[in-house]
């Protein structure tokens, strides 16, 4: 008998309108995370969803994300949470309190109500290193959040 090979699952990306998905987005650093969300919309539009089938949510910081999108996952109508917002660090060490406590929140809200949340915030050393991952020399990262977010979604459906 000849040998088949695994068939594997996985996400399509197409963005349906039918299933829900929210983004959450950090003001802190607005000057940023606005360029995320455009980027975001943008994907959800080039991949077939209308801009007004998303809701977004606007938070003051990163450290709000995770609370805000374990509100968003519980509601049972999100297929996933896409939390974006940019951490720049400073002189202090406020930074990695900042980083380690959103990461670790949105983590854990995706593994606790089963909702994939994606983490869409840059963690930059510089003002520098967000601009190039915001619509410039490295790409657009809510782009990347936003189909992250989209494949996940039609994936738990799958499994
Ligand atoms: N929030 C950010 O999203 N980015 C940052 O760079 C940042 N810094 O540097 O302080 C930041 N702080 C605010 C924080 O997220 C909370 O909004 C605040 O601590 C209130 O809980």
């Amino acid at each position: 008998m000849p040998d088949t090979p695994p068939k594997p699952i996985q996400g399509d990306l197409i963005a349906d309108n039918n299933v829900k998905i929210a983004v959450v987005v950090a003001r802190f650093n607005e000057f940023i995370t606005k360029h995320l969300l455009d980027g975001a919309v943008d994907t959800w539009v080039r991949l077939g969803g209308d801009a007004g089938a998303l809701t977004v949510v606007w938070v003051p910081g990163s450290f709000e994300l995770p609370v805000t999108a374990k509100k968003l996952a519980e509601s049972g109508e999100y297929k996933a949470v896409i939390c974006m917002g940019c951490v720049i660090r400073g002189e202090t060490d406020h930074y990695d309190h900042v980083v380690e406590q959103t990461a670790k929140g949105i983590k854990d809200v995706a593994v606790s109500t089963g909702v994939p949340c994606i983490f869409g915030v840059l963690t930059c050393d510089t003002l520098e290193q967000a601009v190039n991952r915001a619509g410039s020399k490295m790409g657009n990262a809510g782009r990347s959040a936003m189909m992250t977010g989209i494949e996940m979604a039609d994936l738990m459906k799958k499994l």
